[in-house]
């Protein structure tokens, strides 16, 4: 029984993040995800997430490849996550690639490529680029 873990926001969920975990599941038996907290992604973004912590929990909780879903408060608790969730396998995508190799000693760390052209910031610019009347 291999235990993945993956970390992120998951705001306005879209085919990027599904790519991602979908992949990441692929790579074990068992798909943990610590996603961000409001506070949390504030402190890394200076911004709030649109979709607030519960409503992108519940929808990371209704995928059927995601099998467990907690709050990561913070960016130095990620060891104590993967040894709190006996995770074998620690995977995010390529633009965190190196951040995490200091982790190899407690687990596996992978970097899968993102999938191109789409991000929440970008799905918001071209939102508010809409003409008024659309
Ligand atoms: N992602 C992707 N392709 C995209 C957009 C995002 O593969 N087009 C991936 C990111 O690489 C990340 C995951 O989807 O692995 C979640 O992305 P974000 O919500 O942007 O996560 P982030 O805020 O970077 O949080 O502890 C680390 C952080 O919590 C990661």
């Amino acid at each position: 029984m291999k235990r993945v873990i993956t970390f992120g926001t998951f705001d306005l969920f879209h085919i990027g993040h599904l790519n991602i975990l979908e992949r990441a599941k692929n790579q074990g038996d068992y798909l943990i995800v610590g996603i961000s907290t409001d506070a949390f992604s504030y402190s890394k973004k200076a911004k709030y997430p649109i979709y607030n912590q519960h409503d992108r929990k519940r929808i990371l909780e209704s995928l059927r490849f995601v099998d467990e879903v907690f709050f990561e408060e913070s960016l130095e608790l990620k060891r104590q996550y993967i040894l709190e969730h006996k995770a074998d396998v620690l995977i995010m995508g390529d633009d965190w690639k190196g951040r995490f190799d200091y982790l190899k000693d407690i687990c596996e760390v992978v970097y899968l490529a993102r999938t191109p052209s789409i991000s929440t910031t970008e799905v918001v610019e071209v939102i508010k680029s809409m003409p008024k009347n659309v």
